[in-house]
């Protein structure tokens, strides 16, 4: 249905849409800043726009060059990839203003989900487990002070309009509930202009688990099991895989249909993923995202499909390709992100790449717009490729791994690579027994080693 699509983003992902794209015979419109003009998504594209300089802001960020490059080009629609525009209710509202389709959700389920509070509200409605904590916003220290006491310290005070870690702050004690209070608020304002707090009860040793959900736009959805994304380093992701080690079966399927449930229930179109804390055997929802997420391909090598062409198909107005009963999981799979960053401090290291090699072979699959030759321009985010590994099962897919490393080639800038070889020994993270705080301990007891 659509002949043209415009993907308004850079980088490997930006290569990924390209693709999808491809192999379904409709024309892909790369969109770059001055600062890309040589990059591979530009290349790859059937056709390119310059929309600005090097800046995020004034380029990839830019919601009138956006408009104006589908205005010129005669796309009907828009994928906005991950990061950028991809959570901007306000820019689908502008998107649908102007008789485009964006590829994702509605305007209003992004601004539902983008607002942590209104988030919990609806999830909680909707029967999915929430962490224990305030009903909607907290105003004041007394109110603040009295849910810690009820809920039993230590707490968690949340900006409302935060994520990514940002405006967040535990209080272990009544004594800290006012500085814990007062920060998180400020942080809310500074950063997002808004000072909304909410109080959890903060988990001490949980991992991340989140939930890979799909939906129609008309009341249908289906979920494609958790990945586990517990290996984090200051909340950027470092090394993701599906299924979860520590889920079984039974726990899959039931937090899977709950999840489905939901989101089928407020007829939500597209990708989502719902993010919980996982202890004890039990799912606290945390913060749902409305777009397609960094690692999205490991889901993609166990269930076997092709979640882009998916959003596409649902963006055109087309029923979901496969049912629940569908979908089965095949294996393990692991994704290794591949950072521009110099160890041990994980410094931004642009610069042009003298020699680029990519693995391959089995299970082994490259997401990157590196090339020979190209100069990594230091204006955006230092993710330069991601290494997803598929295999039969966990210790297949960890052995696989271990060998594509060993193959990957990328010289003339410093690369997050040496770190994988070394993590791979780990013995926790070869029987996948870590938390959400087993990264960060690690890095400090052996890269300063
Ligand atoms: C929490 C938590 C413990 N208890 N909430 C971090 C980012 C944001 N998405 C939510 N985060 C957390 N929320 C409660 N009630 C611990 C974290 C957290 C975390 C979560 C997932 C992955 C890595 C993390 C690292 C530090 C803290």
């Amino acid at each position: 249905m659509f002949d043209k699509v415009l993907i308004a983003n850079r980088g490997e992902i930006a290569l990924r849409v390209i693709r999808a794209c491809r192999e379904m015979g409709i024309a892909s419109v790369a969109v770059h800043s001055t600062a890309d003009a040589d990059a591979m998504h530009v290349r790859m594209a059937d056709e390119s726009v310059c929309i600005g300089p090097p800046s995020a802001t004034l380029s990839y960020l830019s919601v009138p060059a956006i408009i104006s490059a589908c205005e010129v080009t005669g796309a009907q629609a828009i994928h906005p990839g991950y990061g950028f525009l991809s959570e901007n209710a306000q820019f689908v509202q502008i998107v649908e203003d102007h008789g485009l389709t964006f590829i994702g959700p509605s305007a209003e389920h992004i601004r539902v989900m983008g607002d942590k509070i209104t988030a919990k509200d609806t999830m909680k409605a909707l029967g999915v487990p929430c962490v224990p904590g305030s009903e909607g916003g907290v105003t004041s220290l007394e109110e603040a002070r009295a849910l810690g006491a009820e809920i039993g310290y230590p707490v968690i005070v949340k900006a409302t309009a935060g994520g990514g870690g940002r405006g967040m702050k535990v209080a272990r004690s009544s004594e800290e509930m006012e500085r814990a209070f007062r920060t998180a608020r400020a942080e809310g304002k500074a950063a997002f202009g808004n000072d909304e707090v909410y109080i959890e009860k903060y988990l001490t040793t949980p991992r991340h688990i989140e939930v890979q959900v799909f939906g129609d736009g008309k009341g249908h959805a289906v979920h494609l099991g958790e990945r586990d994304c517990s290996l984090q380093r200051r909340h950027q992701k470092v090394f993701e895989e599906a299924p979860g080690p520590c889920i079984s079966p039974k726990e899959r399927a039931h937090i899977g249909k709950v999840c489905a449930d939901a989101v089928a229930r407020i007829g939500y179109s597209g990708a989502g993923t719902i993010e919980f804390l996982y202890e004890a055997g039990e799912f606290y929802f945390i913060e749902m995202n409305t777009r397609l997420q960094v690692e999205h391909p490991v889901t993609e090598a166990i269930y076997g499909v092709d979640l882009v062409r998916e959003q596409i198909r649902v963006a055109e107005g087309y029923p979901l390709s496969f049912t629940q009963d569908d979908l089965t999981i095949n294996g393990h799979a692991i994704e290794v992100r591949i950072n521009a960053e110099r160890l041990p401090d994980f410094a931004p290291s642009p610069g042009r790449i003298t020699q680029y090699h990519a693995p391959g072979g089995l299970g082994v699959r490259m997401d990157s717009a590196l090339y020979d030759g190209y100069m990594i321009p230091p204006f955006y985010d230092s993710l330069i490729g991601k290494l997803i590994v598929h295999g039969r099962d966990r210790a297949e897919a960890m052995a696989r791994l271990n060998r594509a490393l060993g193959e990957l080639i990328v010289d003339g800038v410093d690369t997050t690579i040496p770190l994988f070889r070394r993590l791979l020994d780990a013995p926790a993270v070869q029987s996948g027994d870590y938390t959400i705080h087993w990264l960060e301990t690690w890095l400090e007891t052996t890269l300063d080693a």
